[in-house]
């Protein structure tokens, strides 16, 4: 095991291929102008941070020949697998399923769909659509990743008290080792990520970990 400093306590993290680097929803349409984080009226340049420790992150992984999974959120066409309860809550400028200028919004192979550009998936690497906010809901993510031999998992993307703390919510209840990234994941409100950060290490790492990009970078070196 490869020792990682982390709060609360130092975190383990499996070598050989066992730990995979997940990456939520860093999606055009959660990071750039036009898309359905922008119809909610949030300031998607806030997110823009996240951007440049995935990047590091993903080299070394990829480096290492150790297993990627992107997820992303989007529907069929047919909206078909998303409920009305999620599609007409609240009253955003355009909902899912309606046409912006990237396409309909969070619809399966629309351009705002896709992972941006310079966090492009490579040929192997695992790519999730998710019609919910966790990663293994109706994704049959588990399976994929018990096949591999994954037992944990380092967490980035966005947003934080979203997708990402639902995804690791649902893995940690799954037996995965969870660590998250504090400078590889970000919200559009800052206090939502601080308290996101202190409840999923509270007492005794309830739902796991968290550290640095180059924390991590460094113990990898
Ligand atoms: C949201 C996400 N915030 N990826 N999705 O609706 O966190």
């Amino acid at each position: 095991m490869i020792e990682i400093a982390a709060t609360p306590f130092p975190y383990s993290l499996a070598p050989n291929g066992k730990t995979a680097l997940v990456i939520i929803d860093m999606q055009r349409d959660f990071i750039e102008p036009g898309g359905f984080g922008a119809s909610l009226g949030n300031d998607v340049t806030l997110l823009q941070s996240t951007v440049n420790p995935i990047a590091n992150l993903l080299r070394v992984w990829r480096a290492r020949r150790w297993p990627v999974v992107y997820t992303r959120e989007s529907h069929r066409a047919d909206l078909s697998d998303c409920p009305p309860s999620k599609r007409l809550r609240g009253s955003p400028a355009l909902r899912i399923g309606e046409l912006g200028p990237m396409g309909r919004l969070l619809i399966h192979g629309e351009v705002g769909t896709g992972i941006i550009d310079c966090l492009a998936p490579q040929a192997g690497e695992l790519v999730i659509d998710k019609p919910g906010k966790g990663m293994f809901y109706a994704t049959g993510l588990h399976e994929k990743l018990q096949v591999e031999g994954v037992t944990h998992l380092v967490f980035t993307g966005v947003t934080t008290e979203v997708c990402v703390q639902t995804s690791m919510r649902e893995a940690n209840d799954r037996g995965y080792h969870c660590l998250l990234v504090e400078d590889a994941t970000q919200s559009y409100f800052p206090t939502f990520k601080a308290a996101t950060l202190a409840m999923i290490v509270a007492q005794g790492a309830i739902v796991g970990w968290h550290t640095s990009s180059e924390i991590i970078l460094t113990s990898l070196a």
